[in-house]
């Protein structure tokens, strides 16, 4: 691996240079909820929102008696105080999701301690968007960020109707839980939209299904197609999610040389009093992922699993099929502990060959902490594995470590969506 002149690490040399790899090499963040300043107010940032998150939402309900129908009635400013007031000044926020803001707040230079929010609210309230989006991604060490992009959702649809101008630090990626995870509730919006579908997926449905896609494709240019799927998903089986998958969004994906995101173990809401903080988790049977990998070869597949008791055969499917990217920690999962266990598994099983972290961020400033903490963890992890070869006798360089980070949190990403050469078609 490393160049015969170039100098090789010490022992004792390998953290920092571990540290200063992970501080200058400017990360995709693969899967977002964030969107381009062209995109307006679908873009969420600032306190209100940082504090309204369903990931907070959800710890509130733990530590406040207010019943969620009375909270859903409040207005946003009044949610985010009511939030700040159990989490953050009655108790201690120690767990991930409330740490994360004492860290934005700190990095903007905020009081961490106050007992309201005037301030913070009065920085944000100054801020011009679009600086403020460049200057967030610079603090969270992020070059690109890749957003969730719903062509069934009316706001977003009728703004890359009217055109929006392609954005390079904003990549779409055109997100299908609507269309297959629910065609019976959506099929009449395409029908609308002049496309001759039917509820059944008869006749000429799966062709126009393509044509749909095939639109949507030119539309926003995405990455990737995406979908969130159950703990119960399966494939194939008898039912119109199969078939819609099978005969119109994998040949798509072929057509357009892109991979297909599959975030699997989500139980839907099972407690809707709390809305979007109301879904939980389930094990999923990855026999699908088997399957969807094995006949479909020519078919990419970057894939999530929300169950902490499906890392392991994830990996071990990776280890059998090239055309299987694993990635993230994500939601439940992007805590700590956890992030440490699954990525030192991952390195154990693929080397570098896997995406370790996505932020999965819906609130612009999360960035901040997410990737902080991400960088942190993979500090040690990494740190671990060097120190392993160097004691059995391999001599490391600089360049090694650049090169694995970039893999990681780059390259991968990059050659799996063949971004590098939509970009260098581009120029
Ligand atoms: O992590 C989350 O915020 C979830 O609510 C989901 O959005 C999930 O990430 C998804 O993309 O479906
Ligand atoms: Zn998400």
């Amino acid at each position: 691996m490393n160049a015969m002149n170039e100098q090789t690490l010490l022992s004792e040399q390998i953290r920092s240079c571990v540290e200063e790899v992970l501080a200058s090499t400017d990360l995709i963040d693969v899967h977002t909820h964030l969107f381009a300043p062209a995109f307006g107010n679908l873009g969420l940032w600032g306190i209100d929102e940082l504090l309204t998150y369903h990931y907070l939402e959800a710890e509130f309900f733990r530590s406040s008696d207010m019943p969620p129908e009375r909270y859903w009635k409040l207005s946003k400013t009044e949610q985010a105080d009511a939030v700040w007031q159990a989490l953050f000044v009655e108790n201690t926020p120690i767990s991930e999701a409330t740490r994360g803001i004492i860290a934005v707040l700190k990095a903007f230079d905020l009081p961490t301690g106050s007992p309201d929010l005037a301030e913070a609210r009065s920085f944000f309230r100054n801020q011009n968007l679009e600086a403020h989006i460049a200057r967030t991604l610079r603090m969270a060490g992020v070059s690109t960020v890749v957003m969730t992009n719903d062509p069934l959702y009316p706001a977003e649809r009728e703004l890359w109707m009217k055109g929006v101008l392609p954005n390079p630090q904003f990549q779409a990626v055109l997100r299908l839980d609507r269309i297959v995870r629910d065609w019976p509730g959506h099929w009449h919006i395409l029908e609308k939209d002049g496309y001759e579908v039917s509820s059944q997926v008869s006749g000429k449905s799966v062709s126009e299904l393509r044509r749909f896609l095939s639109d949507w494709h030119k539309c926003m240019q995405p990455v990737y197609m995406a979908i969130s799927l159950p703990d119960t998903f399966q494939f194939p089986e008898k039912t119109l999610q199969s078939k819609i998958l099978r005969d119109a969004v994998l040949p798509a994906c072929r057509e357009f040389d892109l991979p297909l995101s599959l975030m699997i173990g989500v139980r839907y809401q099972v407690n809707p009093r709390i809305r979007l903080a109301g879904d939980g988790v389930g094990k999923a049977d990855l026999r699908a992922v088997e399957n969807l990998c094995r006949n479909f070869p020519d078919n990419r597949f970057l894939i999530s699993v929300l169950s902490r008791e499906n890392q392991h055969e994830l990996c071990v499917y990776a280890r059998k099929f090239s055309n299987l990217m694993p990635f993230g920690c994500w939601w439940f999962l992007n805590n700590p502990s956890i992030v440490e266990e699954i990525t030192r598994q991952r390195i154990e099983m693929l080397g570098t060959s896997f995406i370790p972290q996505h932020s999965d961020a819906r609130v612009l400033e999360q960035l901040i902490y997410k990737w902080q903490s991400t960088r942190g963890i993979m500090i040690g992890i990494l740190h671990d594995a060097y120190q392993r070869l160097w004691g059995n006798g391999l001599a490391l360089t600089r360049n090694d470590i650049t090169h694995d980070v970039n893999r990681l949190f780059r390259a991968n990403f990059e050659r799996f969506t063949r971004l590098i050469e939509s970009a260098s078609r581009a120029t």
